[in-house]
């Protein structure tokens, strides 16, 4: 295995629900719309990737949407609004890395891994999160990077990890990615590349078919490490296979 490819939103940290969810309801305030998304409502609206997609799509279903002409500079305007009180929260300290994030990429810089980013998000969203957990030189632990702007199809199109593997200059089987949501794992699977999932809060219960592994975290039950990887190494979380049938 030549690289490591980490997924951010939900992988990383926790950002979906201590960071996007209560920025965009904050945005919402901030430009005096009544609009709340509810932990529940965030969760269902998570299967559309993209801060403004999720915006327009919530749109769509609301009596109280502007009128459609209207809704792509309001997307836009609460978008750009939501990523500044992101960055804000992610400065003040407000998102820690989840368990064992940032052990395994030293393991993997230690022993010639490369590590690479292929995240959905925008840049401005990555370079505030990774700075503040990794410190401002923190590009530079990266061979590649690919973000929401990067890819004109967003997960769980493959492009973003096509993209990435282009960059790396890897076949498929070279590298293993670290996803936490159905989407993100259909987006590695579909680029041909193992995955391993590190469940994030809104997918705890989803199906992960198709994964290498599935687990709570990197640490739980045990930690994780750049061998066990490729070997499982992990206990299954959700619901257990039916025994084989005997005749
Ligand atoms: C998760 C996403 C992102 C974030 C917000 O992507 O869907 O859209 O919700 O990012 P990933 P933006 O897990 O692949 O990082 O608001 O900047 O689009
Ligand atoms: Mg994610």
């Amino acid at each position: 295995m030549r690289a490591l490819i980490w997924d951010v939103d939900g992988t990383v940290a926790e950002t979906e629900a201590e960071g996007h969810l209560p920025a965009f309801n904050e945005a919402f305030a901030a430009l005096g719309l009544p609009w709340r998304w509810s932990a529940g409502h965030y969760g269902r609206l998570l299967h559309v990737t993209g801060g403004r997609e999720r915006l327009l799509h919530d749109m769509a279903a609301r009596a109280d949407a502007p009128p459609p002409a209207e809704r792509a500079a309001l997307a836009a305007e609460l978008h750009k609004r939501k990523n500044a009180l992101y960055a804000e929260r992610v400065a003040r300290g407000a998102i820690a890395a989840r368990p064992g994030v940032l052990r395994l990429m030293d393991e993997c810089t230690r022993a010639g891994v490369m590590l690479a980013i292929a995240t959905t998000t925008s840049a401005n969203n990555a370079e505030a999160l990774f700075a503040r957990l990794l410190g401002p030189a923190w590009r530079g632990r990266f061979a590649a990077v690919a973000c929401g702007e990067d890819a004109a199809a967003k997960k769980p199109d493959p492009l973003v990890y096509r993209l990435v593997l282009q960059r790396l200059d890897l076949m498929p089987d070279e590298a293993f990615a670290i996803e936490d949501s159905p989407v993100g794992l259909a987006a590695a699977r579909g680029a041909g590349i193992e995955c391993g999932i590190t469940a994030s809060v809104f997918f705890a219960d989803a199906c992960f078919d198709g994964a290498a592994w599935v687990r709570a975290d990197l640490e739980t039950p045990a930690p994780m490490t750049l061998h066990g990887l490729r070997q499982g190494g992990s206990v299954k979380i959700g619901p257990s296979p039916a025994p084989a049938s005997r005749p």
